[in-house]
């Protein structure tokens, strides 16, 4: 497993914990082998088709472009978003799986809670982009500095939909964010498009990143799928401060 080297080797940070900190996300190659990479893929189609019973706690998201007035496509291809991947035996052991949960631990401190884990499908030719966001002014926590591990089961691309981030962007605090039809994201007036780069990532490659970072992706426009994995996490001094009942979050280590 190897990290990868920052792309500003003169002012480089040294450790982890300091290269999150000022770039807001790092990457580790081959976190995920490619076998098992295929056994999460064919364990979320099953889903995706209904071919494998849901548990219970887990739920599927059609795209909505399809969900609209878009094409009939084969069941399964049809599926943008699987929530509550905790709730499956084989996600579950993903998500506390200690090359994900030692990183964590070192930037979010312990005990370490899961705040999401969802499956972000982005299926071919239809697979819409998710505009340019930052993840905390969707959430209901504070502090707005929970981390997450984004892992693509087929290497992302250019052409599929890979992730695309202003590198730093975490260190500006909260930005406006506006709905559109079907999204929440940042108004284009107020980052520059010339900042984001594409961090097109191998199947099995895990990026790691700050819930202020500024991100999207783009649309699926390749003939085959991109699916990945999201997983957020909490340190012991994130709170909940939404109107509802504070829901229970899994403790993972
Ligand atoms: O999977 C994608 O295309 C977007 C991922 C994302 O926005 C996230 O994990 O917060």
């Amino acid at each position: 497993m190897t990290i990868s080297e920052p792309a500003h080797p003169d002012r480089a940070p040294h450790t982890l914990a300091e290269r999150a900190e000022h770039d807001g996300y790092f990457l580790v190659e081959g976190l995920i082998p490619d076998g098992e990479c295929s056994l999460f893929v064919e364990r979320l189609q099953e889903f995706a088709a209904t071919a494998r019973a849901l548990p219970e706690g887990l739920s599927l998201h059609r795209e909505p472009m399809v969900e609209t007035n878009g094409p009939q496509l084969p069941k399964g291809h049809d599926i943008r978003k699987i929530g509550g991947l905790i709730h499956d035996d084989l996600f579950r052991k993903l998500i506390t799986r200690k090359e994900i949960i030692d990183r964590m631990r070192d930037i979010v401190g312990e005990p370490i809670r899961l705040f999401r884990a969802d499956a972000l499908m982005k299926p071919a030719q239809v697979g819409s982009e998710k505009g340019v966001h930052q993840d905390s002014p969707y959430w209901p926590i504070e502090p707005m500095s929970l981390w997450s591990c984004w892992i693509p089961f087929d290497d992302a691309t250019l052409d599929n939909g890979c992730l695309m981030v202003v590198k730093g962007s975490h260190r500006k605090g909260p930005m406006p964010h506006v709905s559109t039809q079907n999204d929440y994201v940042i108004p284009t007036d107020r980052y520059d498009g010339d900042d984001l780069v594409a961090v097109p990532m191998k199947r099995g490659t895990g990026i790691f990143f700050h819930s202020l970072l500024i991100h999207g992706s783009a649309a699926n426009t390749s003939g085959t799928p991109r699916r990945a994995v999201t997983m957020s996490y909490l340190g012991p001094h994130h709170r909940y401060v939404g109107t509802k009942q504070a829901p229970e979050y899994p403790t993972v280590s």
